[in-house]
């Protein structure tokens, strides 16, 4: 078994972000920036915005933080996002979800240009990616793709069974995963909670992607020996001897499924700071590549 490396990768990758911008400058060139919204005081969402401003100063990156509060009105936001929209300095933005209840998510995700949504969250880049035309792929997707890449995992040929058919996660890396390019050509099984027998599906993959969003729902007697395990889910569980009374698990129960994994992601520290740095390429790619 061996533990795929999602902290050290996006090291690696961040590394490499570094030279390309240092590049830049060398050259005249003005460095990428990246904008991002939080609106109210969501705890997780607070850490997520941080872990991007922080990671944007790592790599020579712009950034802008615009705070909101949660009282914010959805005609006030959508007239942050038309002028983020207009502004020609910034490259991309992202808008963090989940949103106050009052305010329509669809709505706010339609208004972001397609070419500055390097979240890959707007139909239109969703619409590409499912087309293979140029795009920028949703952040938790491009991570994926990005680590099976560098680890070498072959794909093509290979039982892919995804968990969770969300429109940021499970969806899209089905649909990328059996598209014909490098990192693809898999045969994928799009499991969900109306699925029936859902170990029958599990216990067939060569891949397994979870992105369930509840804890320790993929237990070792669901999977075969062998198995590459991809751990999407981000769950707090009460842990009176953690620092702050909680600590993160997986949607996978590491404990039971490891022994019987090829490869397996840890949570944290592998598919989520791989997410962090592919919003920064989509940064880079606007910045260098002018998609639309
Ligand atoms: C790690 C996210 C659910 C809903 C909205 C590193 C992140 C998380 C974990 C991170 C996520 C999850 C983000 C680790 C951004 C990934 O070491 O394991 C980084 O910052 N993420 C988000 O912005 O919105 C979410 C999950």
């Amino acid at each position: 078994m061996e533990i795929i490396d999602g902290k050290l990768l996006s090291e690696q990758v961040k590394a490499e972000i570094a030279e390309s911008v240092k590049n830049m400058i060398a050259t005249g060139q003005r460095q990428p920036h990246l904008a991002a919204v939080l609106v109210g005081e969501d705890p997780a969402s607070q850490v997520y915005v941080r872990n991007k401003v922080r990671s944007c100063e790592q790599v020579g990156f712009k950034s802008t933080l615009i705070r909101k509060s949660a009282e914010i009105t959805e005609v006030e936001l959508l007239d942050i996002v038309n002028n983020l929209n207009k502004d020609e300095d910034i490259d991309g933005f992202i808008v963090q979800l989940p949103l106050p209840g009052h305010i329509n998510e669809e709505k706010i995700t339609l208004a972001i240009s397609p070419a500055k949504d390097v979240d890959g969250f707007h139909p239109v880049n969703f619409g590409r990616m499912a087309q293979g035309m140029p795009c920028y792929l949703p952040a938790t997707p491009a991570g994926i793709l990005e680590m099976l890449k560098r680890y070498n995992i072959p794909t093509s040929g290979k039982e892919v069974v995804v968990v969770g058919r969300s429109n940021i996660v499970g969806t899209p890396i089905s649909i990328l995963l059996s598209r014909k390019q490098e990192i693809g050509n898999a045969t994928v099984t799009l499991c969900h909670s109306r699925t029936r027998n859902l170990e029958e599906h599990t216990r067939r993959a060569d891949i397994l992607i979870a992105s369930i969003g509840r804890a320790n729902q993929i237990t070792g007697d669901m999977v075969k020996e062998g198995v590459v395990v991809i751990d999407v889910g981000i769950n707090r569980v009460d842990d009176a001897s953690a620092k702050r009374g909680y600590r993160l698990t997986g949607d996978v129960d590491f404990e039971s499924v490891a022994p019987k994994a090829s490869y397996i992601t840890p949570v944290p520290g592998g598919v989520g700071p791989m997410t962090v740095v592919s919003l920064l390429l989509n940064t880079l790619k606007s910045r260098v590549e002018r998609i639309y």
